[in-house]
């Protein structure tokens, strides 16, 4: 599609009514052919021949920009016109009777104006409703064929376009990126077999084990209805209520409280489906698996006070990184991994109910299988028509991949339709670009509100003759679901193997590190402290004490209360991936150092930085004293990126003083001595050092790096430094 946009004309050209030359139109303005599938199929793409099939807008592997692009005649030719395609002639004046005089109903381009932009936002979404979102592509690596059909899992020549939405749970639209709270992992794989759809998050198990209790769950975590406060936290008394009464949460609230709930980065999340799925092959056979994403940059979080300045600071924080990130070829990636497990009768694996969704099944007791690779490759060209407007649904899943009966996934299947009807303004919401899969589609569906389709024929029902039986459906070349056999009496009731709450909450806190189990004991600390109700605390600290005596004898202490007896497990050991503690030094792609500089700098220093830095995939921000241009030492120059004026330490990953350069103010200061409070790499050169040590920070600490001048050794330094990304020990 030819681009046909340009440069917004300020008021003052326009308000002269000068009427500009309008350029030759580049695309057709002829009436496009509405083709009609056999049987009357949903034609959605309009230069689609006439007698073709029906197409879906997007094909697989195509390019995500161009394919997520509106229709043309959205934005066609260079004039302003209305919706009916009539050219206006001032969008600045509203027609009136003389300048002073009253504005006239009959002006038609004023109405319509008003109108459209009263109307343009639609209601968020009841859950998730902040997040952002990006197009990438999915490749399989090694073929799942032993255990499925689903041509996404077992073709590894095909490259498969996505789109993600990240989010948080409890937060308003508008509401801050750095919350502590969970975050969604949604995925829309558009297959050659239709959509599939991984709607999960970046915790492996959930508040709840029956989606019953998923109103009273959001109810209490949501903002509470008299006063509607607080704003995306659970730092209060009705969501430490309900979950004290739940000790069924309180595996996901061990996760909650830990460093997860607070990624540094979208890019740095691991993802979970949840729920045990399922996959059957191609000779029916079913197996019990679990899905995870492994972000290739590594699993690494915030610090909660860098998350609570971050979110006055900069409350896109996570937005504009994935933005950034992608905009400089830093492409964010996971590996999907699989655990697979064999469908036994009693559905569990080694004593792990695998309906049970507040339970995980540690990797060390079945290893994830990494099969695939997905890559973010492109942000979305309009935020509302994509990310706002992408609905999944956790039961869009292909032939080869099917659903267990987890009774959490099962209220789900019925309430991301539902949502959409109010959330998208009807039933026809499919059709959005964003929600229209790349595999053919003809439905016998028909009209409602917003229906994009110019459906033609005059049958739209099966069986039919008139249409020559088409669409007709394909029996077993279509989904077969798994032909599991139930039987039982109708009951409100769970299976006792749900009934043990604690013992992951222990395996969980047995496998963080020191500074994991600090952070988890503040997190919880910091929350109930924000509790009104003693009562409610006191029946928190309770549950905590059968999770681990030392988890609730800390929080306790910071309460000022006495610890309570518990009866936590013995002999549950620990699991070491769920630790988000690095073995050894990862990755740096995508993260980003900011270096202090005033007049005189080593600019040739801060160059060399930057190369060695952007070589590892990460960006050195200049932070000058004021905004423009610092000079350095000769006729060098360096353009500043930020001044200490408008950032914080909480910005950066890391800190960098360049030599040549000082003396610094009480910010610079503040801001060095706050990213060695939190852990951060800090770097100097030269007369940097000297800057280092006289705001208090010891050279010879760990993650601190220090040198001469920038050189190889330096920059190696620096590198493996950021690659642990903090540096705990004192
Ligand atoms: Fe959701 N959830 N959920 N959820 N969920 C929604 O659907 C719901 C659950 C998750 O970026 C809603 O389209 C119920 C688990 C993500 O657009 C809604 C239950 C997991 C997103 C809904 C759950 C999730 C949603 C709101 C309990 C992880 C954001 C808007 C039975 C596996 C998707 C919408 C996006 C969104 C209902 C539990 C993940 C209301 C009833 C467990 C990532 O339909």
């Amino acid at each position: 599609m030819a681009e046909t946009r340009r440069p917004a004309r300020g008021t003052a050209a326009s308000s002269t009514r000068r009427r500009p030359t309008l350029k030759a139109r580049t695309t057709s303005t002829e009436p496009q052919p509405t083709g009609a599938a056999p049987g009357g199929g949903l034609v959605s793409d309009p230069t689609a021949p006439a007698t073709a099939p029906a197409k879906a807008a997007v094909s697989v592997g195509s390019a995500p920009r161009d394919a997520a692009v509106g229709a043309a005649w959205a934005q066609e030719g260079d004039a302003l016109t209305t919706t009916q395609g009539q050219r206006v002639e001032d969008t600045d004046n509203s027609l009136r009777v003389s300048s002073r005089g009253p504005t006239l109903l009959e002006d038609h381009h004023l109405r319509e104006k008003i109108m459209h932009f009263d109307h343009e936002r639609i209601p968020e979404r009841v859950v998730h409703a902040r997040g952002a979102g990006a197009h990438g592509r999915f490749e399989l690596y090694e073929s799942l064929a032993d255990i499925t059909s689903a041509a996404v899992l077992t073709d590894t020549a095909a490259v498969t376009r996505t789109f993600v939405r990240f989010s948080t749970v409890a937060g308003s639209r508008g509401s801050a990126d750095t919350a502590r709270d969970v975050r969604g992992f949604a995925v829309k794989l558009y297959t050659t077999e239709g959509t599939w759809d991984l709607v999960g998050n970046n915790i492996p198990v959930f508040f709840i084990q029956d989606g019953i209790k998923f109103p009273d769950f959001v109810h209490a975590v949501k903002p509470e209805p008299d006063r509607e406060i607080p704003q995306a936290q659970s730092a209060h008394d009705t969501f430490w209520d309900f979950v004290s009464l739940q000790p069924e949460s309180t595996h996901m609230l061990m996760w909650v409280m830990s460093d997860r709930a607070i990624p540094r980065s979208y890019r740095t999340m691991e993802g979970f489906g949840v729920h045990t799925f399922r996959l059957v092959n191609a000779a029916g056979k079913s197996s019990l698996v679990k899905f995870h994403w492994k972000p290739t940059a590594g699993i690494h979080s915030l610090v909660w006070e860098e998350s609570q300045k971050l979110g006055g600071i900069d409350p896109d924080f996570h937005r504009r990184d994935l933005w950034n990130a992608i905009e400089a070829g830093a492409f964010p990636q996971w590996d999907l991994g699989v655990q697979v497990m064999a469908d036994t009768e009693d559905q569990t694996f080694e004593g792990i109910d695998l309906l049970d969704p507040t339970k995980l099944v540690p990797e060390e007791l079945c290893p994830v299988r990494l099969v695939g690779r997905m890559t973010l490759d492109a942000n979305p060209a309009n935020f509302f028509a994509e990310t706002e407007q992408v609905a999944f649904h956790p039961g869009h899943v292909p032939p080869g991949i099917d659903l267990t009966d987890d009774p959490l996934l099962h209220a789900r299947l019925f309430s991301y339709l539902d949502t959409q009807i109010t959330r998208l303004g009807g039933p026809n919401f499919a059709q959005l670009p964003i929600n229209r899969p790349a595999a053919p589609v003809n439905d016998n569906l028909r009209d409602g509100f917003a229906q994009q389709a110019v459906h033609t024929g005059r049958s739209a029902y099966s069986p039919n003759t008139i249409g020559g039986g088409c669409p007709f459906a394909t029996g077993d070349a279509g989904y077969v679901h798994f032909p599991q056999p139930v039987e039982g009496a109708k009951v409100r009731q769970r299976p006792q193997s749900f009934d043990d709450h604690y013992s992951q909450a222990t395996l969980f806190w047995n496998s963080l590190s020191a500074p994991e189990r600090e952070h988890e004991v503040g997190a919880l600390s910091f929350e109930l402290s924000k509790v009104a109700d003693p009562a409610i605390v006191a029946r928190m600290v309770a549950n905590l004490a059968n999770v681990d005596a030392e988890l609730a004898g800390g929080v306790a202490l910071h309460l000022g209360l006495e610890a309570p007896a518990g009866r936590p497990g013995d002999d549950i050991g620990s699991s070491p991936a769920l630790s988000m503690a690095p073995q050894a030094p990862g990755p740096i792609v995508g993260r980003v150092v900011g270096v202090l500089v005033t007049a005189g700098v080593d600019v040739a220093g801060v160059t060399a930085l930057r190369q060695a830095l952007a070589a590892a995939g990460s960006a050195v921000h200049v932070i000058a004293p004021y905004g423009g241009v610092v000079n350095g030492r000769g006729r060098s120059s360096l353009a500043a990126d930020a001044t200490v004026f408008n950032t914080d330490a909480v910005v950066y990953d890391a800190l960098a003083v360049a030599g040549g350069s000082g003396p610094f103010d009480a910010k610079s200061t503040a801001m060095l001595q706050e990213a060695y409070r939190h852990h951060k790499t800090l770097a100097a050169w030269g007369s940097g050092v000297d800057t280092l040590v006289a705001s208090g920070i010891d050279p010879e600490a760990p993650g601190v790096v220090t040198g001469e001048r920038v050189v190889k050794r330096f920059t190696d330094a620096v590198i493996t430094a950021m690659g642990w990304h903090r540096h705990w020990q004192e």
